[in-house]
């Protein structure tokens, strides 16, 4: 091979244009012999039973190409558990998780007391070497070989493994995953949500590793091209949007879970929430809108406040439709209170209501009486939307 690794990890600034046939050429047949042994490396461990180990506070980049490897690995009967020992910090990262499904699993140093490492017949590290994992030194105890390491990490020792790809020059190791998938590794298929959320998981990590691609060059642009055929840019907007806490997420899978679809409304109950987190029920109507097909989107819940002593119904609407007037809408549909006052209203594109619970308030420590409680509530705000939403059918028919 005429441009040697070697050569671009001397120096790693190295001027694309001078070499530009050679690197078109490597760019367009990614790096064949590679792809080759890794094929024939999973090949030779198909059945097998494999750890890819991440860095203990794991980023874009490392999430998603894992993600990548133990679908690639699935390909030859190989099952992977990506595991992490710190924490998935950002609220974009556990964004990327929650919203794709990204399957990982924390492992405590303390829990690997408790785990049986010898169902592992080798382990894999991904964007990183080890250094950054307080669980490598475990796994090496346990005696699990290493199987391969891909990383694009300038080299941090003499870690042997089967299989090395080291790429300092690249700039995410979604590019080199990105390639690997190119070469027929695992043929990607947009019919497939579970490739269309890899696929977005990747994009989203090659941009993170390249400042939203500012610092990207000539092969992550081409990977970048590659993944676009795939990957969903809702779904990633949604991820990247996202300084949101945990609860506000879970808020959103509630609604998500929970939405029913009718004449181009979403509508979604999302049970009890905190006050602290009510902010996540706007957020939700903003996803929830996103949808195919959606043009209105109502989310609302039970907001509590046990200092206030205070429960009330919040409700979000959120449209895309011109014609519709949030104002009128929530007006119409909930009407006024006994003193002649509305329950909500609205401005361009979006509205709010609040329904105090009153004398309702209070769970009387009783899971059924909060859940009974909320079942009225759920019932009689999805009956009051749907009169507007489908006035001819406006009984609740689904369960
Ligand atoms: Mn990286």
């Amino acid at each position: 091979m005429l441009l040697s690794e070697e050569k671009t990890e001397a120096s790693s600034e190295k001027s694309v244009s001078e070499d530009y046939p050679i690197t078109l050429q490597r760019l367009l047949q990614p790096d064949l012999e590679k792809v080759e042994a890794l094929r024939q490396i999973l090949y030779r461990h198909r059945g097998d039973r494999q750890l890819v180990i991440m860095q203990d506070f794991p980023d874009p980049d490392s999430l998603s190409c894992s993600w990548a490897y133990k679908l690639i690995a699935k390909e030859y009967g190989i099952s992977c558990d990506i595991v992490y020992a710190g924490a998935l910090s950002h609220q974009e990262n556990i964004a990327l998780v929650k919203l794709t499904g990204l399957p990982l699993q924390r492992w405590t140093i303390q829990s690997l007391k408790e785990r049986d490492l010898s169902i592992y017949q080798g382990c894999i590290l991904i964007d990183n070497q080890g250094t950054t994992s307080q669980l490598l030194p475990c796994i090496r105890n346990a005696a699990i070989p290493i199987t391969a390491i891909i990383d694009h990490h300038t080299s941090q020792g003499d870690l042997q493994a089967e299989y090395t790809d080291l790429r300092p020059s690249t700039r995410a190791t979604a590019t080199i995953f990105t390639q690997y998938l190119q070469s027929g590794l695992l043929k990607l298929d947009s019919s497939i949500g579970e490739h269309v959320k890899c696929a977005t998981a990747l994009m989203h990590g090659l941009r993170s590793d390249t400042d939203r691609l500012m610092q990207a060059q000539e092969e992550d642009f081409l990977a970048a091209a590659y993944l676009s055929r795939f990957y969903d840019a809702q779904l990633l907007d949604a991820v990247m949007q996202a300084s949101r806490s945990k609860r506000v997420m879970d808020v959103i899978e509630r609604s998500l879970k929970n939405r029913m679809v009718q004449n181009n409304f979403s509508i979604a109950g999302v049970g009890y929430l905190r006050y602290d987190d009510r902010d996540a029920i706007p957020q939700a109507a903003d996803f929830l809108v996103t949808e195919e097909n959606v043009h209105t989107a109502v989310v609302y819940g039970i907001v509590h406040d046990e200092d206030e002593e205070l429960e009330v119904v919040i409700g979000s609407l959120r449209t895309t439709k011109i014609t519709l007037d949030p104002d009128e809408f929530i007006k119409e549909a909930f009407g006024q209170d006994g003193q002649g006052r509305f329950f909500g209203g609205g401005r361009m594109m979006a509205g709010g209501f609040e329904i105090p619970i009153g004398f309702l308030y209070g769970f009387n420590e009783s899971q059924d009486y909060a859940k009974i409680k909320w079942q009225v509530f759920d019932t009689q705000i999805k009956q009051k939307l749907l009169q507007l939403v489908s006035p001819k059918d406006n009984l609740l028919h689904n369960d």
